[in-house]
C-alpha cells in the first residue's frame, strides 16, 4: 500500500494532473490509501494564500482576475474552493467554473471545489490535508477560498501563509462591526467593490480602525470584475515570502490542533451516538455521564 501512495505521489511530482486529482479524490474522501498518502508526503514550501470574506463579496472574480495575472507571469498555482453555502460540490464547482471561467482551460492553473458537507462555514474536514496534497506538485501558490463565516476564519490563518480579507464598502458607520477577530487574522484586507459611492470613506475608516488596534495590514482596492487594482495585489503576492521561525511553529501548532480535532472525531459517528442515547435515555438521564461512558467504549 505504501508503494502505491509513493508511486502515486511520484507521479504528481512530475506534473500527472490526472494522479493529482486522484489522490485528492482519496483524501478527500478518506478512502483506503489516504493515510498512506498523507504520511509520504514531502512537505514543500509553497505558499498558502487564504482568500476569506462573506457571502457575495467577489472572492471568487477576483482570484479569476489575479490568477489571470499570476499565470501570465508563468507562474502555476492551484485553487481549492471551499463552498459551504452548497452542499453538493456540484453546485459550488459550477458557480466557480463559471466565475473562473477565464482560467478554468488554462495550462497553469488547477481548480478544484469542495462543499463543507454539513460543517457551519468553515473549513471542510479534509481541507488541510488537500492542501498538503497539493504542496507534493510544483505549483508556485495555492490559494484557498472559504466562505467567512463563523470559526473560518480564525481556521483559515491557521491553515494559509497568508491571509486576505476581501470586504465590500457598507455604510460609513459599519466598519464598527468590523469583527476584531478580522484584525488578528488578517495579513491584507481587499476592500473589492471599490466602485461602490461608500469605497473612499469605508477604506478611510478602515485604516484608521488599523492605525488603533495597532495593526499593520495592507489595505487594497479593487474592482474585481473590472480587473482595477488587481496588478498591485500580485505584485504583492509575488513579493511574498514564508515565514520561518515563531511565526511558522504558530501556524503549525494552530494546524495539528485542528487536525488532531478532526481525529479525536473521527470514529464518532451521529447516528451511532443517536441510537445509544435512545437506548440510555430516561427522565433523569445525565449527558454528562452518558458522555463519558460512550467516549469510554468508542
Ligand atoms: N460592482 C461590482 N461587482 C462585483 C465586483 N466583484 C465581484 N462582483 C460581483 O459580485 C457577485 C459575487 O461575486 P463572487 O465572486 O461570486 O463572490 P464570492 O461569493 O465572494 O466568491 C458577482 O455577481 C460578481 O460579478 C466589483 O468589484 N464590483
Ligand atoms: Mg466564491
Amino acid at each position: 500500500m505504501l508503494d502505491k501512495a509513493k508511486k502515486l505521489l511520484a507521479s504528481i511530482h512530475s506534473g500527472d494532473v490526472k494522479s493529482l486529482a486522484r489522490a485528492l479524490t482519496i483524501v478527500e474522501n478518506d478512502l483506503a490509501g489516504a493515510d498512506d498518502i498523507l504520511k509520504s508526503l514531502h512537505p514543500q514550501q509553497t505558499p498558502v494564500i487564504g482568500v476569506t470574506g462573506p457571502p457575495g463579496a467577489g472572492k471568487s472574480t477576483l482570484l479569476n482576475s489575479l490568477l489571470g495575472n499570476l499565470a501570465k507571469k508563468g507562474k502555476r498555482i492551484a485553487i481549492l474552493a471551499v463552498d459551504p453555502t452548497s452542499p453538493f460540490s456540484f453546485g459550488s464547482l459550477l458557480g466557480d467554473r463559471i466565475r473562473m471561467k477565464d482560467q478554468f482551460n488554462h495550462p497553469n492553473i488547477f481548480i478544484r471545489s469542495l462543499a463543507t458537507r454539513g460543517a457551519l462555514g468553515g473549513l471542510s474536514g479534509k481541507t488541510i490535508e488537500m492542501t498538503d496534497v497539493l504542496k507534493a506538485a510544483h505549483f508556485d501558490f495555492i490559494f484557498v477560498e472559504t466562505v467567512g463565516v463563523g470559526q473560518s476564519e480564525v481556521e483559515i490563518a491557521g491553515l494559509a501563509d497568508l491571509t486576505m480579507v476581501v470586504l465590500v464598502p457598507e455604510s460609513g458607520d459599519e466598519i464598527q462591526h468590523i469583527k476584531s477577530g478580522l484584525m488578528e487574522i488578517a495579513d491584507v484586507f481587499i476592500v473589492n467593490k471599490s466602485d461602490r459611492p461608500d469605497a473612499q470613506l469605508f477604506t478611510i475608516g478602515l485604516n484608521k480602525l488599523i492605525r488603533e488596534k495597532h495593526q499593520q495590514i495592507k489595505v487594497f482596492n479593487t474592482v474585481a470584475d473590472k480587473g482595477t487594482g488587481v496588478l498591485e495585489l500580485a505584485d504583492e503576492i509575488l513579493a511574498f515570502k514564508p515565514h520561518a521561525g515563531l511565526k511558522k511553529i504558530e501556524l503549525l501548532t494552530q494546524k495539528a490542533w485542528q487536525l488532531i480535532q478532526h481525529y479525536r472525531m473521527r470514529d464518532i459517528q451521529k447516528n451511532k451516538l443517536q441510537q445509544k442515547i435512545t437506548e440510555a435515555y430516561h427522565p433523569h438521564f445525565n449527558i454528562y455521564q452518558f458522555i463519558e461512558t460512550f467516549m469510554r467504549s468508542s
